[in-house]
This record gives structure tokens, sequence and C-alpha cells, in this order.
């Protein structure tokens, strides 16, 4: 298996909205970014990625970009952009961008030249098309409601936008926006970064003639998705990317590509095929979520778990790599998903940071995560401002009258505000984010949960990502180790094994608040074994072969 920086780096995503406002607009921004560099560094992070900071009309908070060449002038400028790149440089980090690439905003000066008439040279830099019978050109959906097709009167067509209307999809089968992709890449590349994520890439290619989809009745994340999702064209798209562009510097890559299993995911970042060095995917984050989607709610089973990312564990160990997460900018927050944000709040939080950071693959941590920040229920719609839950909510509660109750309460388990509100730095106004008013309001808890109170805790969770984080630079075996399961079905206990050369870990995760026994199977042999790290103070008494867990006990052993 090959050593690579990026194999043993952990990543910190900043959402820089959410992050630090330093000017008192309510706003994150670059200098407020800077700010923090050493608390990143003091936690060992090794690589910033931060969501997009490109001019923007921020329907989509950055994901809708105006000019690739410019910051949003609500984060700073160019010039704060330099120096931030060159203080985290200077403190032996890494700084990754998130390159957006399926669309631009509409704002952008291709989208409004190529809206203006139908014969302009940038027509062809999006997808138009005729309607049919005074309708859409066809019947796919948008992940942000409705229709993904968009009415122009100025030409009598529509546009087409997988994401929001102000998200209009760059046209891939046009060589001149090839063209403009890779020589805006290569510039970023040219001022040192260090790589990007990028963006919704699986979704770069669109069935060929846009064909109606024949069972829109049916789940659209299996069949109306698969018309614009991880096609085999986006292959090339990106491999002509690697290979003009991204091979000639000594990067990362992370390509976001939902709807992907192992299997095809290895067509993204098999070694030899010359496109991501990992990918998110998303299969360990639809285990809560039923046939209808993200917003269908349902119970998660560990089972469920093991058998999503035990296959990817397997699958890819020593041919691709894994980009190991459970939280985002886009997921609620984990520890209120899949942990206990009440009883168990902090033993639940670094139960799941053990299992992320124990995983062979490259961690991420979200900000925030590190503190075991929690979902936010606002009390009312007016509150949240992602365009995706506010086109939802619309859809649903306003114009096909669901019972709002119902539909708040999927936007309280699934929303992707949870994971955006502001940064809890400290017990004061606005938990230390903004000396202003916040563009989102800060969770109510930041009193009891900030990273003030954390720092002089050393039982505190982030002192538990510290260590976690300290940990993987000490023992090779947890970036390169084989992943072996044991207890397969055991309903409450995760335990697995990792082994690199003669160096070997145990993993034992109780992932509910029950006390099961763990039993050390027979095939297992420990004739040393010594605790690296657990959420609970050491018991003594430890006979390796049985022993009781805790609520919500994470433990790992090194052995021999
Ligand atoms: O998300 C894209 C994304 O999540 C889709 O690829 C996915 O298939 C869908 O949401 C179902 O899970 C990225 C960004 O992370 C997100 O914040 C942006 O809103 C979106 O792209 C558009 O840029
Ligand atoms: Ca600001």
């Amino acid at each position: 298996m090959k050593k690579t920086w990026w194999k043993e780096a952990v990543v910190y995503q900043i959402y820089p909205r959410s992050f630090q406002d330093s000017n008192g607009d309510g706003i994150g921004d670059l200098q407020g970014i800077l700010a923090k560099l050493d608390y990143l560094k003091d936690l060992g992070i090794d690589v910033i990625w931060l969501s997009p900071i490109y001019k923007s009309p921020n329907d989509d908070n950055g994901y809708d970009i105006s000019d690739y060449y410019d910051i949003m002038d609500e984060f700073g400028t160019m010039e704060d952009f330099d120096r931030l790149l060159a203080e985290v440089h200077n403190r032996g980090m890494k700084l990754i961008m998130d390159l957006v690439v399926n669309h631009t905003s509409d704002e952008h000066p291709w989208f409004i030249e190529s809206r203006s008439s139908k014969d302009n040279a940038k027509r062809d830099y999006y997808i138009w098309r005729h309607g049919k019978e005074g309708k859409e050109p066809n019947n796919w959906e948008s992940f942000f409601s409705g229709s993904v097709w968009e009415y122009d009167e100025t030409t009598d067509e529509y546009y087409l936008h997988l994401f929001s209307k102000k998200q209009p999809d760059l046209n891939w089968e046009n060589p001149a926006v090839i063209d403009e992709i890779h020589k805006m890449v290569k510039w970023w590349l040219d001022k040192g970064i260090d790589g990007f994520r990028v963006d919704a890439i699986n979704h770069i290619g669109k069935a060929d003639g846009l064909p109606d989809d024949p069972h829109p009745e049916e789940n659209f994340w299996t069949v109306g998705y698969r018309y614009f999702a991880n096609l085999p064209k986006v292959h090339k798209q990106i491999r002509s990317l690697h290979q003009e562009v991204l091979s000639r510097y000594d990067i990362m890559t992370v390509g976001e590509t939902s709807g992907v299993g192992p299997t095809e995911a290895l067509l993204y970042v098999e070694e030899g095929r010359e496109e991501f060095n990992m990918v998110f995917q998303f299969e360990h984050m639809s285990i809560d979520s039923g046939p209808g989607g993200k917003w269908d709610v349902r119970p998660w089973s560990l089972l469920d778990l093991k058998s999503v990312m035990g296959k990817w564990q397997k699958e890819l160990y020593g041919r691709g790599w894994n980009a190991l997460y459970f939280n985002n900018h886009d997921q609620p927050r984990a520890v209120s998903r899949f942990g206990d944000d009440a009883k168990y709040w902090k033993e639940s939080a670094k139960l799941l940071a053990t299992y992320i950071h124990t995983l062979c693959g490259t961690p991420y941590v979200y900000q925030g995560e590190e503190i075991g920040m929690t979902n936010v229920a606002f009390d009312t719609i007016d509150a949240y401002r992602d365009v995706e839950i506010l086109n939802m909510y619309k859809e649903k509660a306003v114009e096909q009258g669901q019972d709002a109750k119902t539909v708040m309460h999927s936007i309280y388990a699934k929303g992707r505000d949870n994971s955006r509100t502001p940064m809890q730095w400290d017990a004061g106004l606005q938990a230390g984010f903004t000396t202003g008013t916040p563009w989102i309001q800060v969770n109510p808890n930041y009193t009891r949960i900030n990273v003030k109170q954390q720092l002089q805790d050393s039982d505190s969770i982030l002192a538990y990502y510290r260590q976690l984080i300290r940990l993987r630079k000490q023992h090779e075996v947890m970036v390169y180790g084989d992943y072996q399961l044991i207890l397969a079905d055991h309903p409450e206990i995760y335990a697995y094994t990792r082994t690199f050369g003669d160096a070997h870990l145990l993993v034992v995760l109780n992932f509910f608040a029950g006390t099961p026994v763990f039993q050390l199977p027979a095939q297992l042999e420990l004739r040393s074994f010594k605790l690296l790290i657990s959420n609970y103070p050491e018991d003594s008494a430890t006979n390796i072969e049985t022993f009781t867990l805790r609520p919500y006990e994470a433990r790992v052993y090194a052995y021999e």
C-alpha cells in the first residue's frame, strides 16, 4: 500500500459563513478564520477544507458561484485569502478549496450572456431546451424541490438546474466549458493551494437526449436520479481534468459522489484510474432514510452501519481510499442523529469520533463536531436559511398542505441548517461568533457547549479529539491497518481489529445506552494488550476475554 500525506492527514471542514466573524456584520469571514488557525493547529489538524469562498449571491451559501477568480464580498478580499493561505502553510498545515463546477450562479457573466439570446457565443455553456407541449422539457426532479427546468422568457426556452433555479448546470459536453474549468483550476493551483473537494461532480454527465424518467412515481433515488448521477461519461471528463491539470501538482482531491457503492466508487478512486484520491460516499448517510429519501426519516440499525461501512472498508482496501465522515454542512449533527445529545452527550460524541478515526481512510472533522455541537430546532420556518429547507417547506407544507408540524420535525431531524448554526466559541454574546447579529441564530445550548469551556476541561470532547488525532500520528496501523469485523451480528456492539504488519488494534464500541457484555472471539489471541484511548476511566479489572461495556463506551486497544 502506497503511503502518502493525504492518507495520514486529518481534514477539518470550515463552513466560513458560520465559523468566525471578524467585522461584526454577523457573517463569518477569512480574517475570522485567520484568527483561529492556532486553535486548529493545536487540535492536530493537517488539512483545512474551505467550503466555497468565491464571489456568490449566496442563494446556496457560496455553492452558486458568480466569479471563480475573486472572493465573495462578505468573506473579504483576495489579499485576505493570500494571507490566510500563507499563514496556513507557515503552521505546516495545508488548505484545499471547494471546486463547484457542475453549475454556476445565474449571476455569473457566462450565464448572463448565455441567457441573453439563442445565438450568443456562450449559449451552449449551459443546457437550454424548448418546452414540450407548453411544459418542461422532461420530468426530472430537482434536489431542491420542483422541476430541474426553469422557463426563461427572453428566449422562450428552459434551462436545466439540478439544484436551485439560481444554479444553472454547466454543459460539460461543450469543449469551451471544459477549457474554462481547466484554466480556472490551474489558476488556483498555481496560487499554491493543496487540492480540492469537488462538489457534486458525479452529476456533470446527463443522459443523452435528456429523456423523461419513465417511472416518476417510483423511488427518485433509484430511477430519475440515475439520469444525472454517476453516468460513465463523467469519468472521461474527470480523467481529462486529472491528466491536463491535477496530475501536475502534489495535491489531494476528494470528489463528492452520492449514489455510489464501493464497486462504482473504484471507478473514481482506484489507483491507476487517474481521477480522484478519494470520494465522499453517502450510503451510511441513508441508513436512517426510507424510500422517500432524506426527509423520510426512519430508525437506523447498527447492523446496517456495519454492513455498509464494512463493504467500503473491504472493497477499497489496497485498491482505493476512503473518506471517513459523519458530519458536514449538508448533514445533521451526528451526535444528535446517531448518538445521544441528552443523557450520554459526551460519551456518545466521543464514541462516534472513535469510530470515524479508527477506520481505514482519511477522517474529516466538520466545524463544531469536535466540541459535540448538536442539532437545533427553531420554533418557526422563518428562522431557517437553507434554500433546500425553504423550498421543501414551501412545496410540502404550503403547496401540498402537509401537516406543518410533521414537516418541521423532518427539518429538525435532517435539515442542513442543523450544521450551519454559528460555531460556539464561548458562553458570551452570540457564542463569541460575532459582535453583531448572526445571519442565522446561534444554537441556544452554546452556554453549555463551547470551545472555551472545553479547552479548560481535560475530559472534554475537544480534548478527546486532540488525543485521537495525536494517536493517529503515533500508530500508523490506525491509518493503514486492514479492517476485520468481529461480533458481526451483535446489535449493540461494533467491534473490529486493524492489522498492519505486526501492529494490531482492537476497537470495541457500544453504540447504545445499554450495558452489553463483550466476548472476545476464540479465534482472537491477545498475548498482551494496552488501552490506547477510551471515553471512560480505564477499568483496571478488565479481563480482555470478556467485559461489560458502559453506555456508549469506546475502547481502543493495541495488542500483540
Ligand atoms: O451537495 C450535492 C449533493 O449532496 C448531491 O450530490 C446529492 O446527490 C443530493 O443532495 C442527495 O443526497 C453539494 C454541496 O455539498 C451542497 O451544499 C450544495 O447545495 C450542492 O452540492 C449544490 O452545489
Ligand atoms: Ca464578517
